[in-house]
């Protein structure tokens, strides 16, 4: 596979192939040296083309009408004319689509009035965008015309002709990936407008199957085509982060084969809000745009997985990551950092022991703390940057080894809950996991230290909150191991902040139904609908029965009336009452099968079988689910909503009584991940007591 900048670009048909960057995120917009830096790399990789589209910039989307300042005129005009300098293609687009009233003249004329203005700072394409826009039209409009398809073929049209159908003109429907269409592709009546009356010469963008697309497939491209009776200009968001502040993009172009490249009239990438973590975004799909079967730059080392003959995801990360190193090596600031390279001068230039300030740098002295000094950023350190942000489908290799491991740790852990020792397997498995998470740790501090600062600040957020959660994952692990405190860091009664992530959109997402089964690690199938419900008296009979039918477990299982009480049978069997507003059963298609009931103070209840209870842990939860539950997700939500009931009760911790045998609740609990075992004196000896602080 070649560079980026090293092969030239293939003609496709009809016109030069469009490649490059769309701005075209929600969110701060770049700035203009950003944006000029932008254009000489796109030069560089071979790239054509820029479209201007930043979603929250004033002139563009919200005041679309007004014209540009003097100043801001300066500014575009130097914007453009870089562009040109570098070769690259500059398309203005506009976004009127929230306000305008497309059967009004003066609309239209305010619109041409705008783009006339941009063409005087010496721009000659131009792009019509009709994105992310309430679709029912005002009755102004639906008086004069037949469908907001007709409305918007009719402004672009115009609007295209009074600009002299300029070259390049690219025009955004409003249905612009296929999940958007009703009833789909083929049969969307407003695709079919527009791929009928649209004028010829302008193109049109497509953003593949969903907004963000997975994979893009050759098959539903050549079904779009034919709708849209013209090659579609890929919007590709397969890197745009806009949507999730806690996410960056930093894996190789993907999932899209190159046999796509003669059916397409272009690719834009819409990628990260944060300019300078886009190199590997651009570079690799510089590299990808290259790929040509003419082109000589067949793959003929390809691994397995990856299919395409022409293109090497892997090997276009690993091209892009060698010169992001470069770039992150550079100093970007005046003056700055470089005690290492002062240092190295000065042990090879005697003369150059003065610094710039006149005085002679700081040498420590016998005895004296050494110099900090940083060990430089490695290839690797980038490489395991990637997979720790890759895609939006897919984590990268090492992340996804992690998580494996971390998943394997925590369900063989029983060992930890019965206090017995770890097999020599689970415990070399816990130092290869500690040791992934110290070489996250390690690349974190060689990236803090790189010399280039912008590049850091862009990814500061993100590498610290990744640090942050692979410290937990690692405290978790060796509580589980048996070495650690518990309480330091997941347990403690008085968290800091930073021990409840995620602020107030992270509590929402917990409280969902379907939170931790739609993650990208695991995916188990749904296989029934459940339903929860408070408990009522009439459910006392059901849940006794569940209760006896899990005690009597499997066969060889001591009788329950042999086992020594646990102060939760009470409440299974109906003889204590579950304190109101914690009590729920959950349903499925053939009745009750699960329950989940707390005491808020369990002192009572446990004086009456001689058991004491910890002010720590006051209250006492108990819940059970038939096998025939074997998604754990009604158990969790029922817990989530019980614990949450517990807590608005006042209680400061909760506790569960479990006995060894009931393997499957020893599981629930240990999975949950913030229940630890704890000591409770004279406990009988098969019963394990798990608690969590509120
Ligand atoms: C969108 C928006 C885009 C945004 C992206 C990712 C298009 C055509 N429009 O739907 O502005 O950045 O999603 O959130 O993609």
């Amino acid at each position: 596979m070649s560079t980026p900048g090293s092969a030239k670009g293939r003609p496709r048909s009809g016109g030069r192939f469009i490649s490059g960057v769309v701005e075209g995120f929600y969110g701060r917009p770049w700035t203009m040296e950003q944006r000029t830096e932008l254009f000489k790399r796109e030069q560089k990789w071979g790239l054509n083309t820029y479209l201007y589209a930043p979603k929250d910039d004033y002139k563009h989307r919200m005041y679309w009408r007004d014209l540009y300042s003097p100043e801001e005129a300066e500014q575009l005009i130097a914007l453009i004319s870089a562009a040109k300098q570098h070769n690259v293609e500059f398309i203005y687009a506009i976004s009127p689509g929230l306000d305008v009233t497309f059967s009004n003249p003066r609309e239209v004329a305010a619109l041409k009035r705008k783009l006339d203005q941009v063409k005087t700072f010496g721009c000659r394409s131009f792009s019509l965008l009709f994105d992310d826009i309430e679709t029912e039209m005002c009755p102004a409009d639906k008086d004069a015309f037949s469908s907001f398809a007709h409305a918007q073929v009719a402004v672009t049209n115009e609007v295209y002709q009074h600009l002299g159908e300029p070259e390049t003109f690219l025009f955004c429907p409003t249905d612009y990936c296929a999940a958007f269409c009703t009833p789909n592709v083929s049969q969307s009546s407003y695709l079919h407008t527009v791929g009928d009356k649209l004028l010829p010469g302008i193109d049109i963008l497509w953003t593949g199957p969903k907004v963000v697309s997975h994979k893009i497939s050759v098959e539903s491209i050549d079904e779009v085509s034919s709708v849209l009776k013209r090659a579609p200009v890929i919007w590709d968001n397969i890197h745009a982060n806009d949507y999730d502040p806690q996410r960056i993009f930093l894996g190789p172009y993907k999932d899209r084969p190159t046999e796509l490249l003669p059916k397409l009239k272009g690719v834009l990438t819409n990628p990260n809000c944060e300019f300078y973590p886009n190199f590997v975004a651009i570079h690799t799909l510089a590299t990808w745009c290259k790929a040509s079967p003419d082109g000589g730059s067949r793959d003929v080392e390809m691994g397995e997985e990856e299919q395409d003959p022409f293109y090497s995801p892997h090997k276009a990360l690993t091209l892009a990551l060698s010169d992001w190193l470069q770039e992150f090596m550079s100093t970007d600031q005046p003056g700055g950092p470089c005690r290492q390279a002062r240092l190295k001068k000065e042990s090879s230039d005697e003369e150059s022991m003065q610094t710039d300030t006149g005085e002679s740098p700081y040498v420590p002295g016998p005895g004296e703390n050494p110099l900090y000094t940083a060990e430089p950023l490695t290839l690797d350190d980038l490489k395991l940057l990637s997979d720790l942000f890759y895609l939006p489908y897919e984590y990268g290799t090492t992340a996804r080894t992690m998580l494996q491991e971390l998943d394997w740790l925590r369900n063989n852990s029983h060992a930890a809950t019965a206090q017995t020792d770890k097999t020599a397997e689970w415990c070399s498995r816990a130092q290869q996991f500690d040791n992934m998470c110290e070489a996250v740790v390690q690349m974190f501090n060689r990236l803090s230290n790189a010399p280039n600062r912008s590049i850091l600040y862009d990814l500061y957020n993100y590498i610290c909150d990744i640090k942050s959660g692979v410290g937990l994952a690692r405290a978790y692990v060796k509580t589980l191991g048996g070495q650690g405190q518990p309480s330091a860091q997941l347990m403690n009664d008085d968290p800091e902040p930073w021990g409840f992530r995620g602020g107030l959109s992270g509590e929402f997402q917990r409280m969902l139904p379907g939170h931790g089964i739609r993650d990208l690690f695991r995916q188990p199938p749904m296989t029934a609908v459940y339903s929860i419900r408070p408990y009522c008296s009439e459910d006392k009979t059901e849940v006794r029965k569940i209760f006896e039918e899990m005690q009597r477990g499997d066969e060889g299982r001591t009788p329950l009336m042999a086992q020594p009480p646990l102060i939760s049978d009470g409440l299974s069997g109906g003889d204590i009452s579950p304190s109101p507003q914690c009590a729920l059963v959950v349903e499925d298609e053939f009745g009750v099968c699960g329950y989940a009931l707390a005491l808020t103070d369990a002192k009572p209840a446990a004086a009456k079988i001689q058991r004491v209870v910890s002010e720590d842990f006051p209250s006492l939860v108990v819940v059970q689910v038939l096998p025939r539950v074997t998604d754990p997700s009604p158990t969790k939500r029922m817990m989530g909503q019980l614990l949450s009931s517990i807590r608005s009760s006042g209680s400061r911790g909760v506790f569960c009584e479990l006995r060894q045998s009931d393997r499957r609740m020893l599981d629930f609990f240990s999975k949950l991940g913030s229940f630890k075992p704890v000591h409770v004196h004279g406990l009988p000896e098969d019963v394990v007591v798990m608690a969590t602080s509120l």
